[in-house]
């Protein structure tokens, strides 16, 4: 039975226990106030400005190219931009209603969207994602010892509008082979309460396996004909705070509508028996009892 209070651990243990691996099983997450160190999220935060000072505008670096998507009917000048690395997958993009500029680089750092394939480009976040001790235990006992990276894609909500992250399973956006191999870590940087978009879960939500989800106006998303927002408990963390969840837990933030910006980081894990699969094997995968494809279609996708 679950409450609509969220567990909440006080601190990342060294080593997570059987009770907490139990919980997970059964909730689709952990939360704990206490993950990172005030120095790590220092540096972490740190890193955004860094990261835009050195890439924005910078056409030897990368190219920008107009939004695209959900952004696509708001484009005008620098909003909803995306910077591509020219020599890897690495972009970033501009929250749809702000008008990117070359002469405002820490203003518009605080004005992104989207930061996609980051690990590698700063020392912290590989460090963050792939060495920190007590998150490797805890990733290494929720997916087994020898997990591997999946992806690192952190959405963040500047202040005063930061759009919202409708419901949905991150399964939905994915390629595998297999539904109990894949695990989220999403890490406050600033405080993420109810107000800023804080994450929201449906807690044992994961349960039920592959739901449908459809393209609206805002995003691919579960619909109210699937998940029932009363059942929702808003994760609220201080910065270094860390939310570990299921491939197939259904969550979303809302917009931000403070003036408190919003940013985090989130990166995914996949175990060792756990591979990337072809998009259209994958389509029959997460497929409802009629073998229509449930997840998100991105050939429907608005452009
Ligand atoms: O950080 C957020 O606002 C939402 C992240 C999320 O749900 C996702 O990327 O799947």
């Amino acid at each position: 039975m679950h409450t609509k209070t969220p567990n909440i651990f006080p601190t990342l243990p060294e080593k997570p226990d059987a009770d907490m691996i139990a919980r997970y099983r059964e909730d689709g997450y952990l939360a704990f106030l206490n993950a990172l160190t005030p120095e790590e999220v220092k540096a972490a935060s740190e890193g955004i400005n860094e990261l835009v000072r050195k890439y924005a505008f910078n056409e030897t670096l990368t190219e920008h190219v107009f939004g695209k998507g959900q952004y696509s009917d708001k484009i005008k000048n620098g909003r909803g931009m995306l910077f591509k690395s020219r020599t890897s997958d690495f972009h970033f993009q501009v929250e749809g209603t702000y008008e990117a500029r070359p002469d405002r680089l820490d203003e518009l750092a605080d004005n992104i969207r989207k930061f996609q394939s980051y690990t590698n480009e700063l020392p912290i976040y590989d460090y963050i994602a792939n060495q920190h001790p007590k998150l490797r235990a805890l990733i290494g006992a929720v997916l087994g010892e020898d997990y591997r990276p999946y992806s690192s894609m952190a959405l963040c909500k500047p202040a005063g509008g930061g759009a919202e992250k409708p419901w949905h399973q991150d399964l939905a956006y994915f390629s595998v082979n297999r539904f109990d191999g894949v695990a989220g870590v999403w890490i406050a940087l600033d405080p993420a309460v109810v107000a800023n978009g804080c994450m929201h879960v449906i807690p044992g939500g994961h349960i039920k396996g592959p739901r449908k989800h459809e393209w609206t106006r805002v995003d691919c998303e579960l619909t109210t004909d699937e998940i029932d927002p009363a059942d929702a408990v808003p994760i609220e963390l201080p910065p270094g705070g860390l939310m570990i969840f299921d491939g197939l837990l259904p969550h979303e933030t809302p917009a931000n509508q403070s003036n408190l910006r919003r940013r985090a980081l989130q990166f995914h894990y996949q175990s060792a028996s756990t591979q990337v699969a072809p998009r259209e094997e994958y389509q029959k995968k997460f497929a409802g009892q009629d073998g229509i494809f449930l997840g998100c279609d991105y050939s429907k996708l608005k452009s």
